[in-house]
């Protein structure tokens, strides 16, 4: 039988949010959170209800959900429109004049644009969509860096109806026509560049490689955003700018009903080919919604800053449309947070007053190393709260978070979620929930998540095993695109009725989820199952260490040998005997079954463009084999060739 995973690193620091926060919260106690989600619980559908007529619907649901697993179906009967939502709904008070994006370009460019600029924006564009016969139900690709027009163009798409498949800015033409392929776009949405580190990155070009030869697509709308040269094919490719001298500022919100799909979004497989994630409206809209608000406690003045790019799922649901929905003031940044230097977010959270910083831990690893004195330059002191999400986070990168760029005084919401969720899932309620460094804590409302072992029963506390979801919630996926059995297959085979994660987890006996990284990263070790997550903050809590991925490698007596991928602070020298430090840093913390068997400095490690560790890729390398399968996701191809010749 497979074992349970093995949880043996202990975190006892707990922070309680202060009584000042709390009493300006929207859920300002754990007694209060405890009484909603148990109502919640038993009731999901009063719930999503109550938080469903905070929006606007054109036609009102007959039905909250219609649940034939595994597919869902929320709000029937309703008819609504996305961009209504965001927009028009905002403009009848005080909130018409009100920011809705702050930009920043990472030349320095800066642009705001209020609620009613916004609406007018996408209105326009809306009618560009239409005037290239672009209609409701159609696929678009949108193509763009982190720029209003992003936002806009997801916007339009919404408004009209029309489904869009954002890729990201990073990936390659291959990945543009595989995409396209998949799904059967007829348009894609690009501009001719977009910064990254002081670079042009040719998007307009990648795109005219990837249209190479057959394709669908029949439109293309270019933006002028960085000036570069570019190919206009005639009959196929627009400018953005000369469309909009033909249409005006008029177009009706379309009533959409509430399962019309509104967007694709790919996610990597850890094998096989991307899966095209498929989100509808009403139930998205209604999840988005109330996750912005209660989890980043959103108040009329917030400058809020996610610093997600818009190709991923987080700045899909968390820099545009849930922010937005919420009537916030969003804040976007195109660029890379080391240009010119590296105290660029730390300048633009200075210059912009922001109140609530939602970042990842790869880029808190990333300030860590480069060192305090950056952060020290500048006055955080507009920050209020601060949110993590994407891997687990190392506990003493969270507690570094807390004091370098929180003051010690803002609270830390650590965001559980996926694509496939559509909306943060496990994470504190700022006001309410007290905090340990590494865990998410406890489920959002309506939530019902649990760790169970191979049979589906739960395990007890602090026993690690899987996360799964055991009921439908209104943001979740409702299939892969194209391809209902894999969605089934994928999700809902191996636990009859409830949504399998993907991730390993513990619960501790307080009930908080410890994320302990995905099942298929989970290490055997001498018939111990360890979760990387484990090792990795042992060595990260090792004063010298900036950023650690843990792998197994095979080995004839144990079964699997740690191999752990070590990068150092700045200044730090990789010498043998702080590898040997290394090791026994691991066994005091962990215990001698997690002492790695190998430690190996590397610059960098191998990360996806929203920054996780491709641990897959270091496995490979670990066991000395060449590096198979999809990298398509991988940011930056140099690091796995200088990880190939393991430096010393
Ligand atoms: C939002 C996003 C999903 C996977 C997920 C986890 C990992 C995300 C956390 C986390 C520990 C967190 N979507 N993950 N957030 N692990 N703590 N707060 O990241 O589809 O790109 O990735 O990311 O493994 O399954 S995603």
């Amino acid at each position: 039988m497979e074992k349970n995973i093995e949880s043996h690193l202990k975190e006892t620091r707990v922070f309680k949010p202060a009584r000042s926060f709390a009493a300006k919260a929207l859920v300002g106690s754990l007694q209060q959170y405890r009484r909603m989600h148990r109502d919640s619980i038993r009731q999901p559908e009063k719930f999503w209800a109550r938080e469903a007529r905070e929006l606007t619907w054109q036609k009102p649901w007959k039905k909250v959900l219609e649940w034939k697993p595994p597919f869902a179906k929320w709000f029937v009967g309703g008819k609504l429109n996305l961009a209504e939502n965001c927009l028009d709904r905002h403009l009848q008070g005080p909130r018409r004049n009100k920011a809705a994006i702050i930009w920043e370009g990472e030349p320095g460019e800066k642009r705001v644009l209020t609620y009613q600029q916004l609406h007018r924006d996408v209105c326009r564009f809306a009618n560009v969509l239409k005037r290239n016969k672009i209609r409701k139900g159609d696929r678009v690709i949108i193509y763009l860096p982190t720029i209003p027009e992003a936002a806009i163009a997801m916007l339009a798409c919404a408004r009209i109806g029309a489904v869009h498949s954002v890729v990201f800015g990073g990936f390659s033409a291959d990945s543009i026509r595989d995409r396209i392929a998949d799904c059967g776009a007829t348009a894609v949405i690009t501009a001719d560049g977009g910064y990254r580190r002081g670079a042009i990155v040719p998007l307009k070009h990648n795109v005219d490689e990837a249209l190479k030869g057959e394709t669908t697509i029949k439109r293309v709308i270019v933006f002028r955003r960085a000036g570069n040269d570019v190919h206009i094919e005639q009959g196929r490719d627009v400018w953005w700018h000369r469309e909009l001298e033909y249409v005006d500022a008029h177009c009706p919100p379309v009533a959409l009903a509430s399962e019309h799909p509104l967007y694709i979004l790919y996610t990597s497989g850890s094998t096989g080919k991307p899966k095209g994630i498929l989100h509808t409206t009403g139930g998205y809209l209604v999840g988005i919604h109330s996750t912005s608000k209660y989890v980043f406690d959103l108040r009329e003045d917030d400058i809020y800053w996610c610093t997600a790019d818009v190709g991923w799922v987080t700045g899909h649901s968390y820099v545009v449309y849930g922010p937005l929905a919420a009537g916030a003031t969003t804040l976007m940044y195109e660029g890379a947070p080391n240009w010119p230097e590296p105290d660029r977010f730390w300048r633009i959270i200075e210059e912009y007053a922001v109140s609530i910083l939602y970042t990842a831990p790869t880029a808190i690893r990333a300030f860590i190393r480069w060192g305090d004195q950056w952060v020290k330059k500048h006055d955080l002191s507009s920050l209020r709260l601060l949110g993590t999400v994407g891997e687990p986070i190392n506990p003493e990168a969270w507690m570094w978070y807390r004091k370098t760029i929180g003051g010690g005084r803002c609270p830390i919401v650590d965001t559980w979620w996926q694509t496939e969720t559509g909306a943060i899932m496990i994470t504190p309620l700022p006001g309410a929930i007290p905090t340990k460094p590494g865990s998410a804590t406890l489920p959002f409302f309506g939530v019902d998540a649990a760790v169970v072992d191979a049979k589906g029963k739960e395990v007890p506390p602090n026993v690690g095993g899987k996360l799964i979801i055991r009921r439908p919630w209104p943001a979740m996926l409702r299939s892969i695109y194209g391809d209902k059995p894999r969605y089934k297959k994928q999700y809902w085979s191996e636990f009859k009725n409830n949504y399998f994660t993907g991730d390993g987890a513990r619960r501790d006996k307080d009930g908080y989820f410890w994320i302990v990284g995905r099942i298929d990263d989970v290490l055997n070790v001498a018939g111990h199952r360890l979760g990387t997550s484990e090792i990795e903050s042992a060595l990260v809590s090792h004063p010298q260490v900036a950023e650690a991925a843990a792998v197994g490698r095979p080995d004839e007596l144990k079964g699997q040998g740690v191999v752990v991928f070590v990068t150092l602070k700045s200044g730090v020298k990789p010498t043998p005997s702080l590898k040997e430090e290394l090791r026994r840093h691991v066994g005091q913390h962990i215990g001698a079954i997690a002492k790695p068997d190998e430690v190996r400095f590397a610059e960098a490690l191998p990360k996806t463009r929203s920054g996780k560790i491709m641990r897959r890729l270091l496995k490979e390398i670990a066991s000395g084999k060449t590096v198979t399968g999809d990298t398509t996701t991988l940011e930056d191809f140099s690091v796995l060739a200088k990880l190939g010749s393991a430096e010393e």
